[in-house]
């Protein structure tokens, strides 16, 4: 039989998820739920290497607003990213994409395992 302090602790519900990234950093997660492997990047990056074309979540801790990108040197379709904010799974249709002239490309929409630069 369990312990009283036991059964408490199962009944309790589960803390929200707050992934873990360095001040000043944008973090994407392979997997959805900042789960797999992770990078934590400087704001401007202009080519992901071997993490090209994997993000499926993120968390952005600049301060700042920031874009995800399609393709490598800010190029190509992007989604606007507010400072301090996470978001668990990019498949979502959660996101205004945009052509890289600013026109709207889809709203909602999804940028899963697309982003290949961030500024
Ligand atoms: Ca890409």
């Amino acid at each position: 039989m369990l312990a009283t302090g036991a059964a408490l602790a199962v009944a309790s519900p589960a803390a929200a998820a707050t992934p873990a990234c360095e001040a000043n950093t944008i973090c994407l997660w392979e997997h959805k739920n900042w789960e797999g492997q992770k990078v934590s990047l400087p704001r401007c990056t202009p080519s992901l290497g071997g993490f090209d074309n994997k993000a499926s979540s993120f968390y952005n801790n600049t301060g700042l607003y920031l874009r995800l990108y399609e393709n490598n040197d800010y190029s190509g379709r992007y989604i606007e990213i507010p400072a301090g904010f996470s978001y668990w799974n990019l498949h979502d249709r959660k996101f205004t994409v945009r052509h890289a002239n600013g026109e709207l490309f889809a709203s909602p929409g999804e940028f899963n395992d697309v982003t290949s630069s961030v500024c």
